[in-house]
């Protein structure tokens, strides 16, 4: 699938990814050697072009606590780790990250944690990322900082190197005035992103909410989403994250994957439906309410088991986090509950993974499932979603979707649900159950064509576009002298 639309941009300036984790994980070989090797994900396959070949570099933590590695280079690109001992681990991306951060712009789903000895962590950690980029990145070099884990880097950045153009990009959600306020170091987090020339969110009500925090905390003048700041202007903007779309399809129409959809339909014990979740375990995703639906029409006689079945992917993660701790306890509860009350030994209604699964399987998985029940409480974008009409190829299959996953703006066609309605799931979830299949053809062809036009690569070039656009008309003109130079993301002619 390809999209006619996008456009080559970039810019033949070295381009500097700086995000918490390199896009690599050391793994152990049987004879005990270790070697680097590519991490899954899309978000890699998608920034590479623009960084690799022209002396560009990722700067990341390796995932491992203790001394980090010398910068190496893979796939063209000079990959610079960043070291985290322990305690910085906790502090840094357990505790401020994702006990304070992740809880808060995720609309204080659960009660997020303020400690200042954390937030001491976090602006040790983000001066570190932020001089190690100083000290690697080329004159007039394009930064990329990404996510809530590295919100203080663009101002430090830039104060010690002002010839660099810096763009951030935030992939969860960024939350109103009323909410953000608790934040005990609002006002140097919104001065960390004013750092950057461009800010880019999921959603437009995002970067509206970046705005606003601007003009009230620091009364800053600002014109639509643009504020000025500093003699300069720094501008927001909604970039919704995509997935790699035509190699999604491909994956899921191969013969080895369609001939795994149907294994796995007969090792479920051939159901009439199968739903199916696939999450991190995360307490944002509902999972919990989403078997609580399931439940719900268990006991009312409106599914039966194991004619219906649920299948629930829940990847490990954050494990040393407590909320992780209990919610993960509470869910196996819950399946233990189901499949206690309504399985048989003809089979159980829930199956529940509590593992990571090669992504052949997944996209068998979404081949295979009749339903897929997407219900987070609050999500920046959800790929998961987007990973699954990209994978029906055929039309068929439905998706259900949380009205509060930034997806949901863009794949109308789904059934919305409010996931805090549990009689609206229950009601959108017999629908998709029923529907039929002329429809559903309808719905997901509609989906699809949204996505061809919108995949990854578009992300990335909207992006680099915007970045390019928003230095140029900086008062220095910082990207000025780059005007004369072909933009190009490195693979020549349009995207695909
Ligand atoms: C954050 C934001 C935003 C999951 N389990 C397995 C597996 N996955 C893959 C999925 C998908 C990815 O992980 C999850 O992406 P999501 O977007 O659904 O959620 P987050 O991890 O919370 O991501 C989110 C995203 O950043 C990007 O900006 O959309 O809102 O929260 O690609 O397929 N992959 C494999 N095995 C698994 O078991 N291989």
């Amino acid at each position: 699938m390809t999209d006619p639309t996008n456009e080559q941009v970039g810019a033949e300036s070295p381009v500097v990814v700086v995000a918490n984790r390199l896009p690599v994980d050391q793994v152990t070989d049987p004879d005990g050697s270790t070697r680097w090797q590519r991490s899954p994900g899309g978000l890699v396959t998608a920034l590479e072009p623009f960084v690799a070949g022209r002396g560009g570099a990722w700067v990341g933590w390796s995932g491992a606590a203790g001394e980090a590695p010398e910068p190496f280079e893979s796939g063209g690109m000079s990959l610079v780790p960043i070291p985290l001992s322990e305690d910085e681990v906790d502090r840094y991306y357990e505790g401020m990250s994702n006990a304070s951060l992740w809880p808060l712009y995720h609309d204080v789903v659960e009660k997020p944690e303020y400690h200042r000895n954390w937030w001491d962590t976090y602006v040790q950690i983000n001066k570190r990322f932020a001089e190690r980029t100083a000290e690697i990145a080329a004159e007039n070099a394009i930064v990329w900082v990404h996510d809530y884990q590295l919100q203080l880097v663009p101002a430090m950045l830039r104060q010690q190197r002002p010839d660099l153009t810096i763009g951030f990009f935030l992939h969860i959600p960024f939350p109103p005035y009323e909410l953000f306020t608790q934040l005990p170091w609002r006002s140097a987090i919104v001065e960390g992103l004013l750092g950057a020339d461009l800010v880019g969110f999921q959603r437009p009500a995002a970067a509206a909410n970046f705005v606003q925090l601007a003009r009230r905390l620091h009364d800053l003048p600002a014109r639509g989403q643009v504020v000025e700041y500093d003699g300069r202007t720094v501008a927001a903007k909604a970039f919704p994250i995509s997935i790699d779309v035509a190699s999604f399809d491909e994956l899921a129409r191969s013969p080895e994957v369609l001939a795994r959809a149907k294994e796995i339909r007969e090792e479920l014990g051939n159901p009439s439906k199968i739903i199916l979740g696939v999450d991190r375990l995360d307490y944002t995703k509902g999972i919990s309410l989403r078997l609580n639906a399931f439940e719900e029409l268990l006991e009312d006689g409106a599914v039966e088991a194991p004619d219906t079945v649920l299948v629930q992917v829940a990847t490990p993660s954050r494990e040393r986090v407590e909320h992780y701790v209990h919610m993960r306890e509470t869910i196996e509860q819950q399946v233990g509950h189901i499949n206690g009350v309504f399985g048989s030994i003809a089979g159980s209604a829930v199956h529940y993974f509590n593992q990571s699964m090669p992504r052949e399987e997944l996209a068998a998985l979404y081949r295979a499932a009749d339903v897929m029940l997407v219900t987070p409480y609050r999500d920046g974008m959800n790929l998961v979603a987007k990973e699954y009409v990209a994978a029906r190829g055929d039309l068929g299959g439905a998706l259900v979707l949380s009205e509060f996953a930034g997806a949901a703006a863009e794949l109308k066609q789904a059934f919305l649900v409010n996931p805090h309605d549990i009689a609206g799931v229950k009601s959108q979830l017999l629908r998709a159950l029923r529907m039929d299949a002329a429809d559903g053809a309808k719905r997901m062809r509609a989906m699809r064509r949204h996505l061809v036009k919108n995949d990854l690569d578009h992300w990335a070039n909207s992006f680099f576009r915007a970045l390019h656009d928003q230095a140029s008309g900086q008062p220095t003109g910082r990207a000025a002298g780059r005007e004369s130079t072909p933009l190009s993301n490195g693979r020549g002619g349009a995207q695909g």
